[in-house]
């Protein structure tokens, strides 16, 4: 499946970004749990230059923890300093605060030395609906940012001050031109980072099908109490019908059951669900 979608913000906030990191100290890259990898931007490499980096794994509360844990392990080896958390539930956010201070600590001690009091400044980014306005909302206990459950939320820029001096950046969620593979387009289709209306939900939703028989076999059989077969568009057809999609004339209605089914990925009704794991490539 071909996934392009890289509306008119997005190229200015690129534009944007590439302007304001020049007053940053550091990054905090957001990825989603349940497609880590997916959510790597290669495009972000020439933007982030030298700059200490940490990886936020957020939205642990939707994918299994051993396998998120696993990226985790595979990005720390990889030399890479990494956080999985969830800005939406418990309190791990104040750790990000922590590991930020840690991965400038030169910084912070080169200025020491001076006698400077210096603030921190970092930018936050990754693609889109990974959880960026939400984490820093947590992190300044308050609504600063406007969240919201679908891509493209974000569409400027905006500066967050917390207390103790230190500034964020929030920036829009951009995505590839081009995206790196074909699998990466999908899983992020898959957790929303895609506009939906620029997806065909129903090959969408068979693509997701495929996956589940492979990789969680018994997920939709559970869900829907289906009959296990092998064929995704019979078994798409077999969740209309238990979901009611069926129009006059008894034809299953399989845009919407595909809607359905997407929709009950995302909220984890089909289980927590990881869509690429660390010890494959
Ligand atoms: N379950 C869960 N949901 C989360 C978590 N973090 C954020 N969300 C939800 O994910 C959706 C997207 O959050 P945003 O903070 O708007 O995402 P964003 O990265 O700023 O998105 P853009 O601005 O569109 O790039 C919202 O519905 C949040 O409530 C989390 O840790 N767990
Ligand atoms: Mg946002």
């Amino acid at each position: 499946m071909l996934i392009q979608w890289f509306p008119g913000h997005m190229a200015k906030a690129k534009r944007q970004m590439e302007e304001s990191i020049k007053r940053v100290d550091s990054l905090i890259y957001v990825l989603d749990a349940r497609a880590p990898f997916s959510c790597i931007n290669p495009e972000f490499d020439n933007l982030i230059g030298q700059r200490p980096v940490l990886y936020v794994i957020n939205k642990c509360d939707l994918a299994p923890k051993a396998e998120v844990e696993a990226w985790a392990e595979r990005f720390r080896r990889e030399g890479m300093r990494v956080l999985a958390i969830s800005s939406t539930v418990g309190k791990d956010a104040p750790k990000v605060l922590s590991a930020l201070q840690e991965i400038n600590r030169d910084k912070i001690e080169r200025n020491r030395q001076k006698g400077v009091n210096y603030a921190l400044k970092a930018m936050v980014i990754g693609m889109p609906n990974t959880g960026k306005s939400t984490l820093i909302n947590a992190l300044c206990r308050g609504k600063k940012t406007v969240t919201g459950d679908r891509p493209g939320v974000t569409k400027g820029e905006q500066w967050v001050r917390l207390d103790g001096g230190i500034s964020l950046v929030d920036t829009p969620g951009t995505l590839s031109h081009s995206m790196k593979s074909e699998r990466a387009g999908r899983n992020l289709a898959f957790i929303g980072s895609v506009r939906d209306a620029v997806v065909d939900t129903t090959e969408l939703a068979l693509e997701l099908i495929k996956f589940l028989f492979e990789s969680y076999p018994s997920a939709l059989s559970e869900r829907y109490a289906l009959e296990r077969t092998g064929d995704a568009v019979a078994t798409l057809g077999e969740i209309a019908k238990k979901r009611g999609f069926v129009r006059k004339g008894g034809e299953v209605d399989l845009d919407k059951a595909a809607a359905a089914l997407i929709d009950d990925f995302r909220k984890t009704r089909l289980g927590r669900i990881i869509l690429e794991k660390a010890n494959e490539d």
